[in-house]
């Protein structure tokens, strides 16, 4: 057995055919959308020489690849390295990195403290928080987008809602975007990643102990379950430190990307200033056009298949969300354009099966909220020079995005 990457280097079936690309190049990541033509013109399925592993990126495959857990396994690890042949680069996350029947039970107790009805009764606080920042972005009119607005607003929100007492911001947004960067190939991305996180690893797991919680708070809800037996109390903290993992530099992606969509398409926001009951159906579309994660992988457990081409076992599989969620074929020939009101139901930003975020409702409620706040005191959002993209192995995001509010 070959390895690259720590995983097992398979040969293509007969008949897939290969991509000859390194999706994980900066390049591609700063401008991925030739990458996902590409991916999707050659096949339900294609082999990528460079990382000797398998590639999906139509809307159907892609959803197969999520939906098909029992074949497409998550306990692997969705990065490039096979935890059956490599040390995980930290312990590995007992929701994310799990198949049935252990995925189970944390799914449900996360599922639970993160209800609609948990997301319901922070609605009024989210409200609050937005209207105060969006009143101070507004008077200042020039704003650095992704620091002022989209780290700052979930800043503002969420550890609060978590119960976190202890505040380190650049830590809890920085800490998101390594470990999405650890689900790479071993580049340079990847490595400053683990690099960093050796200095902020000892602060998250700290914050995530029962001791450093508010007792009413969304993680003193996961320590409850441990109070009731359901789970233990150091899996409480490990499902605390998903929330620290994957619920702050995804949010931070959704709104930042929000705020590029309106900027490039100052029609659109016009839509929703004039309908503001399309505020939830364009977070939606936000979703499907400029998904925050654009890749996660998987691997095959068993001897499988993908669109009738013969998958081996242990062959990792990387979903490309991005692709699927501009594919023509399911979304129409006008795919790659913005549009407020295409209510894109199944987009693929949260992905999709029995690992679909969990988070999403707490998602949407905060996008919601400054939204709305936004809709009623901005009457354009207006690039105030050139942004750019974040260079990621996994979240699709912009680290810059100088713009204008023109007040209402
Ligand atoms: C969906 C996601 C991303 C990153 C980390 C985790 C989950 C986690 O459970 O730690």
């Amino acid at each position: 057995m070959q390895l690259i990457e720590g995983h097992r280097a398979i040969l293509p079936a007969p008949g897939i055919p290969t991509l000859d690309i390194d999706p994980f190049d900066e390049a591609v990541l700063a401008d991925p959308f030739e990458y996902f033509d590409s991916l999707r013109a050659l096949g339900p399925v294609v082999y990528i020489p460079k990382y000797a592993m398998l590639a999906v990126g139509r809307f159907a495959s892609t959803h197969r690849v999520f939906t098909d857990h029992e074949n497409f396994v998550s306990s692997r690890g969705v990065g490039l390295n096979d935890f059956k042949i490599g040390e995980p680069w930290r312990p590995p996350s007992i929701i994310l990195e799990v198949d049935p029947p252990d995925h189970t039970k944390t799914r449900r107790v996360m599922a639970r403290a993160l209800s609609p009805r948990v997301v319901k009764d922070l609605a009024d606080d989210f409200a609050r928080a937005a209207e105060v920042l969006v009143d101070w972005l507004v008077a200042q009119e020039r704003v650095e987008g992704v620091t002022d607005l989209a780290e700052a607003f979930p800043l503002s929100v969420f550890p609060q809602a978590v119960g976190l007492n202890e505040r380190n911001d650049r830590y809890l947004v920085d800490y998101g975007n390594c470990v999405f960067n650890a689900m790479g190939p071993d580049n340079r991305l990847r490595r400053a990643a683990l690099d960093y996180t050796r200095e902020i690893a000892p602060w998250i797991t700290a914050a995530c102990a029962r001791d450093r919680l508010t007792p009413d708070g969304i993680g003193a809800a996961i320590y409850a379950d441990a109070d009731a037996g359901e789970i233990t109390e150091a899996e409480a903290a490990m499902l605390v430190r998903s929330l620290l993992s994957a619920g702050v530099d995804t949010t931070v992606s959704g709104i930042g990307n929000a705020l590029f969509c309106f900027a490039e398409n100052p029609g659109e926001w016009d839509k929703l200033r004039a309908d503001p009951s399309l505020i939830k159906p364009a977070f939606e579309e936000v979703l499907r056009y400029s998904f925050p994660v654009h890749t996660f992988g998987r691997t095959a457990g068993t001897e499988t298949e993908i669109g009738g081409h013969p998958v081996e076992e242990g062959t990792k599989v990387l979903a490309v969300i991005g692709a699927a969620n501009r594919d023509p074929e399911k979304w129409g020939p006008d795919a790659d354009r913005f549009r407020v009101d295409r209510r894109p139901l199944g987009q693929m930003g949260f992905g999709a099966g029995i690992h679909g975020c969990v988070g999403q409702n707490i998602a949407r409620g905060e996008t919601a909220a400054i939204l709305t706040a936004l809709v009623a005191r901005v009457k354009r959002i207006e690039f105030d020079g050139t942004p750019r993209w974040r260079p990621s192995n996994a979240i699709h995001a912009l680290d810059h995005l100088p713009l204008r509010l023109v007040p209402a």
